[in-house]
């Protein structure tokens, strides 16, 4: 069976790791959000493709989600003793490597594509890992800096609007200002990597795991070509809500939905969504009752445990995921 898989960060990649022990012979193919991408000290990050990389791989660190496993701050430390910022953006020495490797292939004229082909040739992960775009785009939120806040360039925050980039709002401010827009900027002229668009046309079934409904499945969505592919692909596409109970399980989902207009609930995320794009989506038994008006929204609907508290829970959710897809293909 071919699996495509549109991956976020830390929630992507943990339900990724329950997909491979649900379906072990299935092909899975991962398209990865590369919004969140970040250039520092002279090197490309892409925090999504490593945390799916590094989780699969084995090398993440666990309790973080992100960043590599055993890692020391002394390249940090001493780019600090430098003066030479953000200090706010924690980049371990292993994880330097990687940006290192990615940033050396890029200027030898490597598309991304080929670069994130490379890395996981060592890290192995199992899944065939491919960026939504080889073309730069970056998330920035627009917000309004408090006083107190001068952090971000030095001037004052002094109530004015800006755009930062995503990892500032995120890292830096901890989403603790209201996102009043958030742009993927670049998308609009980004093109689907080589192996998105043929992956999507040969899959079998589409899951959307439980990331970020904005800054990580919507940003892969607004790459031109990839939501109209998805939604004529002719085969099911399943979602798993990120949201349970009205809060997003992890990470600060509810700050950027609020900035799109999405009330942070199982069954707002899937109309988000919609039924153009999805036909089956799960939510945690706890929103049992937003079942019906999901179904009322033309998305089939199954409410399971949906807390990825280990590898046999999420493998449980994968599973759910993969029935409903086949009870959808079978409607
Ligand atoms: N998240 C944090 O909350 N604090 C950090 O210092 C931090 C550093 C970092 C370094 C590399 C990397 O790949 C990810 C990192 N993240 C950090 C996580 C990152 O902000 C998020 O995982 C994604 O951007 C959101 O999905």
């Amino acid at each position: 069976m071919r699996i495509v898989v549109l991956a976020g960060g830390i929630g992507g990649a943990r339900f990724l790791r329950g997909l491979k022990l649900a379906a072990p012979d299935a092909d899975i193919t991962v398209i990865g959000n590369t919004g969140d991408d970040i250039h520092l000290f002279g090197l490309k990050v892409c925090p999504d493709l490593d945390t799916v990389m590094y989780t699969l791989g084995g090398g993440i660190n666990e309790e973080q989600g992100w960043g590599r496993a055993e890692e020391t701050f002394h390249v940090k430390e001493e780019l600090a003793a430098y003066g030479v910022g953000p200090e706010w953006f924690g980049l371990g020495d292993r994880d330097f490597a990687t940006h290192i490797v990615r940033t050396q292939m890029l200027n030898a004229g490597f598309p991304l594509s080929a670069v994130t082909e490379a890395l996981c040739d060592r890290w192995q992960p199992g899944v065939r890992l491919i960026p939504m775009s080889d073309d730069r785009v970056e998330t920035h939120v627009a917000v309004t800096l408090p006083d107190s806040d001068s952090d971000s360039d030095g001037g004052s925050g002094s109530g004015e609007r800006k755009a930062i980039h995503f990892q500032e709002y995120w890292v830096r401010l901890r989403a603790s200002v209201p996102a009043e827009a958030i742009v993927p900027v670049g998308a609009e002229q980004a093109k689907p990597a080589p192996g998105v668009l043929e992956a999507v046309a040969a899959a079998d079934v589409i899951l959307f795991p439980p990331s970020n409904p904005v800054v990580s499945i919507g940003t892969i969505l607004a790459v031109p070509g990839i939501r109209e592919a998805i939604a004529d692909a002719g085969v099911p596409v399943v979602g798993l809500s990120p949201i349970v109970g009205d809060a997003p399980v992890r990470g600060m989902a509810d700050k950027v939905l609020a900035a799109v207009g999405v009330e942070a609930t199982a069954a707002a995320v899937a109309e988000h969504y919609g039924s153009g794009l999805l036909d089956g989506w799960l939510v945690d038994t706890v929103d049992a009752d937003a079942v019906e008006r999901v179904e009322a929204a033309g998305i089939r609907c199954r409410a399971v445990p949906l807390m990825m508290t280990d590898a046999e829970a999420t493998a449980r959710m994968a599973q759910e995921a993969l029935a409903l897809a086949e009870e959808v293909r079978g409607a």
